[in-house]
């Protein structure tokens, strides 16, 4: 049915083994778009949203069981236990796989297998790689037109030899004969997100719902993709992407690291609140990142769209993201207007008097539950964003300068602070830790160390992944960029934010470009180099003084507090962590504790 015998043989495989009713091969146009929209407007998942309001939308709910990656069911399955790391679920690859194969016989019985052939990155770029996702769910043959590139030209440059990685989807419920399909199926019980990354495969039942079933995403772009770019001397990453202007037209790529529903898209989409700046964006979630001839790191988004958080984006924190969201969308488990449009928490100052929530249930204020779900998501073509950079699609991709890690941390960890070198911003990503969010299933609010943003992400050893980190360091002729680590999300004693955040960030943004032209002063502190008191621009912006030291100062005891979880937390990964990190650390120590009796 295709050229590339490899992946006719899979197919006819699958087909085997699955027994669906029907095959079909997308090919990625508006036509098969829609035939899917109504397929799930018919079975009553989608419903169309006000054409006058939202055009060509839908508004689609969940099963309430289906929500959130589930990490607790994520494996990887390596051949060695040890290649999978403490931080992942490891599984046999025989075993799963036999698991598996029981689970997916006869699964897509009274169900149409859809083959999805998909590039992550723009077609043809020497950073792109293509996978084919089979599934028997058409939200996903929807969502993945959005998020990837699909279609007659990813075959076409598949050709009869190309490489792909299989990705196989179900949402784990046949249709029993004469029985109809339930609106979202899905199988929680029996749910299994599985990964191989020796052999480069993905096998994923139960789910239907983001990064759980658009498998291009998280699966390949991240788990598989890092396991491949440790092999192959590349770095895949759970970064945006953004392109920094200043008033005077010199220009920087900046990529940054934070964890699920921390700030990524907000940051890429950012209105600078500095009169003369622009942000424009390249990616907002996954960032792909090799080498270029002249030693700079060029990297592509390998996405086509946004799957972003919906409750919090507002015109007045995220005005980009809300004109992107104008028409030809999927919202997932939002709240629903009187008037046929979309609501969710943050979107207005005030909530609308009356709304469905996510669960289809009538909805007030007074309700005293969200009418969204926290995890309640938007996908929508990266095209429609109006702060799309023009070379977003740029086969070569664009030269970075700076990579920002950041998470969600209440206190301790400063605005921005700079690493004086690769080895140390490596430790600083190495180190991060952030408060769980509504992303993933589980407990929110939980301090958890996420290094560098990637711990529920990476396909292999988080230790191993930390010494190709240093490895990349090492490449001879690397021009490398700046690393920061940054915290929006510092909070006072009455537990409100003391950064403003969203467009103010573009203040920190100033810093990081003027430091990586030379520019900025910094000054050396046990921690890293921090800004000047006068060094960021604070300027009308009504924090005290206070709150600015707050933002700005080494917390000496409170780094000290933290060095034995650090130790513990390297310990726990035995004899692979870098010796360069273990250095770090203690070099960190020594500093800290000349400082404290310094100080005393
Ligand atoms: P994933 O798509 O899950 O990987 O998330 P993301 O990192 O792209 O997160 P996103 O930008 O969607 O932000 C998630 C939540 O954090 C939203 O509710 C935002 O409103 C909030 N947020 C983003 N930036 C800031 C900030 O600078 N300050 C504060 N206080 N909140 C922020
Ligand atoms: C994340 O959880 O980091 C996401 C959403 O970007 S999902 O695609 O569900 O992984
Ligand atoms: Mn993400």
């Amino acid at each position: 049915m295709t050229q590339n015998p490899r992946l006719n043989r899979w197919i006819e495989e699958i087909k085997t083994l699955c027994e669906p009713d029907a095959l079909v091969l997308c090919d990625g146009s508006p036509e098969e778009y829609n035939r899917m929209m109504t397929a799930l407007t018919d079975a009553g998942v989608a419903k169309p949203l006000n054409p006058g309001l939202r055009p060509n939308s839908y508004l689609v709910r969940s099963d309430p069981a289906d929500v959130a990656r589930v990490e607790s069911r994520t494996f990887i399955c390596s051949a060695q236990e040890a290649d999978a790391g403490p931080t992942n679920h490891w599984a046999d690859p025989d075993q799963m796989r036999s698991t598996l194969t029981d689970l997916f016989k006869g699964c897509m019985r009274g169900r149409t297998m859809y083959v999805i052939p998909f590039s992550m990155g723009p077609v043809g770029s020497p950073i792109a790689h293509i996978g084919v996702e089979i599934s028997d769910s058409p939200y996903v043959v929807a969502s993945m037109h959005i998020m990837t590139r699909v279609g007659r030209a990813v075959l076409a440059e598949l050709g009869t030899d190309g490489a792909f990685v299989p990705c196989l989807h179900s949402v784990g419920q046949p249709i029993p004969d004469g029985a109809t399909s339930a609106p979202w199926p899905c199988n929680p019980e029996n749910l299994y997100v599985a990964h191989f990354p020796e052999t480069r495969e993905i096998w994923s039942f139960g789910s239907g719902y983001g990064g759980n079933a658009l498998l291009g995403k998280k699966c390949f772009a991240l788990r598989i993709a890092s396991a491949m770019a440790r092999q192959e001397g590349w770095l895949a990453e759970h970064m945006l992407i953004l392109k920094l202007t200043n008033a005077a037209g010199e220009y920087r790529y900046v990529a940054g690291a934070f964890p699920s529903a921390c700030g990524k898209t907000n940051l890429a989409m950012l209105v600078p609140s500095i009169p003369g700046w622009t942000v424009e964006t390249v990616g907002d979630d996954i960032c792909w990142m090799k080498f270029g001839e002249d030693g700079q790191l060029y990297a592509i988004n390998p996405e086509a769209g946004f799957f972003g958080v919906a409750p919090g984006t507002g015109m007045d924190t995220n005005p980009n993201a809300m004109a992107a969201l104008h028409g030809n969308c999927i919202f997932t488990n939002v709240a629903e207007t009187e008037d046929g449009d979309i609501w969710w928490e943050g979107m207005t100052p005030e909530p609308p008097a009356r709304l469905t929530d996510w669960l289809g249930n009538p909805w007030t204020p007074d309700s005293g539950t969200p009418a969204a779900h926290p995890n309640a998501r938007f996908t929508v073509s990266a095209a429609q964003c109006p702060a799309i950079a023009d070379e977003w699609e740029d086969l070569k991709g664009v030269p970075i300068s700076a990579i920002l890690f950041g998470g969600r941390r209440a206190s301790v960890v400063p605005l921005v602070n700079e690493a004086k070198d690769w080895a140390q911003g490596t430790f600083f990503g190495s180190i991060v830790a952030s408060e769980k969010t509504a992303a993933a299933a589980g407990k929110i609010g939980e301090l958890r160390r996420d290094p560098m943003a990637m711990l529920p992400f990476c396909g292999y050893n988080m230790a191993d992944y930390w010494q190709h980190w240093i490895n990349i360091g090492q490449t001879p002729g690397a021009k490398l960029p700046k690393i920061f680590y940054v915290n929006w999300f510092r909070k006072d004693d009455s537990g409100g934010f003391v950064w403003p955040g969203f467009g103010e960030n573009a203040r920190v943004l100033e810093w990081v470009f003027e430091r990586c032209l030379g520019r900025a002063e910094a000054i050396d502190t046990p921690i890293g180099r921090l800004p000047t008191l006068t060094g960021i621009n604070f300027a009308n912006l009504d924090l005290t003084d206070d709150a600015i030291s707050t933002l700005l100062k080494v917390d000496v005891g409170g780094w000290l507090a933290e060095i034995p979880l650090i130790e513990a937390y390297y310990e726990s990964f035995g004899e692979k962590v870098p010796d360069a990190l273990w250095e770090q650390l203690a070099s960190l120590k020594q500093r800290l504790l000349a400082s404290a009796e310094h100080s005393a």
